[in-house]
């Protein structure tokens, strides 16, 4: 595997484990779907990799597959973020990365090259679709670490 597909693995594997670090003190912080906390994100991120999970998927199994947008707000009132638990959340979440990481290591090089069609973003790469994945965790992380 290429090294830049190894970093870009790397920093995958890393979030769960930065996220639980978080949750003593998320302990007790109030909840809502309009401003969200640590379970909330961690929500969040949990429909994210399955979203990023599925648009690769899409894109292996046909090349050029179209891929559709997601409103984060609407998934979070639909799925009632601020009802979710923290630590069934983050165990969601460690586990759907796994699923995610485990198809990355599976990939053949070609397959990082293939793409797909985002009806915003235009013409995307498997590569691409990750590198936004792993901006998504580190931008999620500044906002649960009260950096953002
Ligand atoms: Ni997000």
């Amino acid at each position: 595997m290429q090294d830049v597909y190894r970093e870009l693995i790397d920093a995958l594997s890393e979030t769960p484990q930065q996220l639980v670090a978080l949750a003593p003190e998320a302990e007790g912080a109030p909840r809502s779907n309009e401003h969200w906390g640590l379970a909330e994100i961690v929500a969040h991120l949990v429909d994210v990799e399955r979203l990023y999970r599925g648009r690769i998927q899409e894109i292996l199994a046909r090349e050029g597959a179209y891929l559709r947008r997601f409103d984060p707000d609407r998934a979070a009132r639909e799925h009632d973020y601020a009802s979710k638990d923290l630590h069934a959340v983050l165990d969601e979440f460690a586990h759907e990365r796994g699923e995610t990481l485990s198809l990355l290591m599976n990939l053949a090089l070609k397959d990082w090259e293939r793409t797909g069609i985002h009806d915003e973003w235009g013409e995307v790469s498997v590569e691409d679709l990750v590198e936004r994945l792993v901006d998504h965790d580190a931008a999620h992380l500044r906002q649960a670490r009260g950096e953002s």
